[in-house]
């Protein structure tokens, strides 16, 4: 794993591991953390469901595995955070993680459907956003606050946002978020709140700092609208994950392989390949799909001349929207979304 920050633990894998399997294996998947990872007292973890509901849970692991259907969904999160190294070469970003293109991976979520267990409370009039609380307490916030975030009720009663306890088919390791997370399929990352404690359903989305200030758009100038939009779903995005930038490549035909992926319950339509910096666009081959919400692995065969050549690439989706050409276009002071053309540079021995 490629390390930005040990405590919060902060890592992303090389690029490379993540284009070998299009379900991530759990000790690849990035790991996105504000906090210190806390430590939960199986015993006495409860899940607490509360606000505009009519009746208030306390729910056990137990209740929930036994009470409630279990649901699987195969899932890619993605960090808004992800690609923002790219970024930086327009303008600097500070205190933020230089993240690759590996702020995101896909793995197999199995728990229960958040609107089985809304149904179970009873939502009153007006409630229209479900906040979701975990119980790591960051620093990053004065005074310290646990982790949090809300989505519409429209996206949190969707049948594929779950309540997980299993990752890939194992119980969902301690720093992706043991005993319990919310996983919001096709929204940024941040959304899918670790170490679950609270659900609240509120009339307003929530005021945890993670939603009220931190993960919005801000404006590239600050202008009328300081606050900014607030992120929820991902907008398409491709990476190359092999070659690497900067490697030096024998000659002959060169696969070049990555990931296309957007949210919102979009689909990614084509994925492109430029040899000549958009001048003209090989197609390359989609991966059969792994499921709506997750991404799509894609390859093509690049034949490139001696020397060092730029390869890029950028998806279309179903709306046939694609992706701008570049960072100067997306730049952000907060670093988020950066959707550009991604790009790797290599060299090809005559
Ligand atoms: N409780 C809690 N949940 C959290 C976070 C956190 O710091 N604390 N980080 C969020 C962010 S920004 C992302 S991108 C994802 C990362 O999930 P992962 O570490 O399992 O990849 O978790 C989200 N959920
Ligand atoms: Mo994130």
């Amino acid at each position: 794993m490629r390390v930005h920050h040990a405590h919060p633990y902060n890592a992303e894998p090389p690029p490379a591991v993540l284009a070998e399997q299009v379900i991530t294996p759990v000790d690849a998947f990035y790991v996105r953390d504000h906090a210190a990872v806390p430590a939960v007292d199986l015993g006495a973890w409860r899940l607490t469901v509360d606000g505009l509901v009519e009746r208030e849970l306390e729910l056990s692991l137990a209740d929930l595995r036994t009470g409630f259907p279990e649901r699987t969904v195969v899932a890619t999160l993605q960090c808004a955070g992800n690609r923002r190294a790219g970024l930086l070469g327009v303008r600097d970003i500070p205190g933020e993680d230089p993240w690759g293109p590996g702020a995101t991976s896909t793995a197999v979520w199995s728990g229960t459907g958040l609107a089985d267990v809304l149904t179970r409370a009873g939502l009153r009039a007006g409630a229209a956003h479900i906040a979701f609380q975990g119980c790591d307490v960051s620093m990053e916030v004065s005074p310290p606050q646990p982790y949090g975030g809300s989505v519409p009720l429209a996206k949190a009663v969707a049948p594929e946002v779950l309540l997980a306890w299993e990752m890939n088919g194992e119980p969902l390791p301690p720093v992706h978020g043991a005993p319990l997370r919310v996983v919001v399929p096709g929204w940024i990352g941040a959304r899918s709140v670790k170490w679950l404690t609270r659900i609240t359903a509120l009339a307003e989305p929530s005021g945890n700092y993670y939603q009220a200030i931190a993960y919005r758009m801000l404006p590239a100038v600050p202008g009328p609208d300081p606050d900014g939009i607030p992120l929820g779903p991902v907008p398409l995005n491709s990476a190359i994950l092999r070659p690497g930038d900067g490697d030096r490549l024998a000659p002959g035909p060169t696969e070049v392989a990555g990931y296309a992926y957007t949210g919102g319950g979009r689909a990614v339509a084509r994925v492109e390949v430029s040899l000549d910096g958009g001048t003209t666009w090989q197609r390359a081959d989609l991966g059969s799909p792994a499921g709506p919400w997750a991404w799509r692995h894609w390859r093509a065969t690049a034949r490139l001349p001696a020397g060092e050549t730029t390869i890029a690439v950028r998806a279309w989706d179903d709306a046939a929207a694609t992706q701008p050409e570049s960072p100067r276009s997306v730049w952000n002071p907060k670093g988020y979304a950066n959707t550009s053309w991604h790009r790797v540079t290599v060299t090809c021995r005559e």
